[in-house]
């Protein structure tokens, strides 16, 4: 409700302030492709040749789709007959570790060509593998699998040639919902931090056994953990409250709070947008899509959100700093963080620049009348006494007035979806001016941040 509020406030704010502060950035959709019955996204090197690869489990299919200059294409497919992923990680070139459903299970492939040969295997978990991470707990220097199943059992796996060996699990009191992964002592190995719904609990590995660092129990529901900053730990309740607890060299102390309806995402991860700590998740207001939010102690700030992309399931973050985000409606989509001012323009199919960028307010661009004229070959004149705009061009004759959305065209009174402004003496239109009053046509992509104009 506070975000259909907010977001009605923000519609009225554009609609009469042209100077309304634009976000600082925006994301891009690089690609996207619909995968049916997709049940899990991972990505990691599998080829050696230090560009991670996206891969995408349908069942008991992973597609491998590996880069292109700025897209995505299929490299292959394994097939894994009689198991169904729900977990993908790569453990190195050719090495492959899925989580499997039914009863649960970690197995290891490595690739031999496009085939997979099996070449270790767990015991069954007698769950399905919900999440899996690569961390070194216990400081041989490689990796121990750390898996959390869907009734809240954590297993830690430590690999050798002949299998995966559990080296700790749960106690299994209460199920554990949430997990994470991190170096807060500085240590070289990472501490296990583990949560169910009122608790949050940091492990670490000391003489062959997990210990108990710090517990806690906050106030509220206990719906998220993330690794703020280098020695913060962030614990998001479901009360909307996130505290901020760092890592003193001792023990963790309450560093900050803060209370924000914004909290609310679904799958969010915590990245760095601007070199400021930020959410990326999912809401479904005003439609279902993928967000932007910066978090600091004043509390959050949304400075994107995408058109309606559908309920997001899970968002990664790759280390190129893009994010892989899975939707309800079986698609994946890689997105890229752009300047807010980011845009490409295809005019009669070929890609143009503009002399003025367009201005973007929430889903809705603006576009200088001056480019328009040039791209229409229009006739110009501005009239001091009334304040209007003229456009001619052969017959037709458009009068148009700074913030107001009624205009003329041949005489007759139109209605633009938004006002023009002017902003630094340049005249913006909304872009549907193209249709309404140039009977152009005109389409704004806001996931691919394109528009295409046609006369
Ligand atoms: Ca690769
Ligand atoms: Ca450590």
């Amino acid at each position: 409700m506070l975000r259909a509020l907010l977001l009605v406030g923000l519609l009225l704010m554009s609609t009469f302030s042209a100077t309304l502060e634009a976000s600082s950035m925006a994301l891009v959709e690089t690609w996207a492709g619909r995968f049916p019955d997709v049940t899990s996204v991972g990505w990691g090197d599998l080829t050696g040749d230090e560009q991670e690869e996206i891969l995408v489990a349908q069942g008991e299919r992973i597609r491998v789709l590996s880069r292109t200059k700025d897209s995505l294409e299929l490299a292959w497919e394994l097939e894994l007959p009689g198991i169904s992923v729900t977990s993908i990680c790569v453990a190195g070139p050719g090495r492959l570790i899925v989580g499997t459903g039914q009863a649960g299970t970690v197995r290891c492939f490595r690739l031999v060509g496009s085939q997979t040969v099996e070449v270790q295997r767990s015991d069954y978990l007698w769950s399905p593998v919900k999440k899996m991470l690569f961390a070194d707990l216990t400081g041989t220097g490689h990796d121990e699998v750390v898996v959390l199943t869907e009734k809240g059992s954590v297993h830690v796996f430590q690999q050798d040639e002949n299998g995966l060996h559990q080296v700790w699990v749960s106690p299994g009191e209460i199920p554990l919902q949430l997990l994470l992964v991190a170096d807060y002592d500085g240590d070289g190995r990472s501490e296990l931090v583990v949560g169910d719904e009122n608790a949050v609990e940091v492990l670490k590995w000391e003489d062959g056994q997990m210990i108990t660092l710090w517990k806690n129990y906050p106030w509220g529901q206990l719906t998220g953990l993330f690794q703020g900053g280098d020695k913060e730990l962030w614990l998001r309740t479901g009360q909307d409250v996130l505290y901020a607890y760092r890592w003193n060299g001792e023990t963790f102390v309450l560093s900050w709070s803060l209370s924000d309806p914004l909290l609310n995402m679904e799958a969010p991860v915590l990245g760095r947008i601007d070199n400021q700590p930020a959410f990326i998740g999912g809401a479904t207001l005003p439609h279902p899509g993928v967000g932007v939010w910066k978090a600091s102690k004043g509390g959050l700030e949304e400075i994107w959100f995408s058109g309606p992309i559908g309920v997001v399931k899970s968002v990664l973050h790759l280390p190129s700093g893009e994010f892989l985000v899975m939707t309800d409606r079986d698609v994946v989509h890689l997105w890229r963080p752009v300047p807010a001012d980011f845009y490409r323009v295809v005019f009669v199919g070929q890609q143009i620049q503009l002399l003025h960028p367009p201005v973007e307010r929430r889903g809705a661009l603006w576009i200088s009348l001056r480019d328009i004229s040039e791209l229409f070959r229009l006739t110009m004149a501005w009239d001091r006494e009334t304040k209007s705009i003229t456009v001619l061009k052969g017959s037709l004759y458009v009068i148009l007035k700074p913030d107001t959305e009624l205009i003329e065209v041949n005489g007759q009174s139109r209605i633009l979806s938004a006002s023009p402004f002017i902003q630094k003496d340049v005249t913006y239109v909304p872009i549907d001016f193209i249709r309404v009053a140039l009977g152009g046509f005109v389409d704004w992509n806001d996931r691919t941040r394109t528009l295409w104009i046609q006369p």
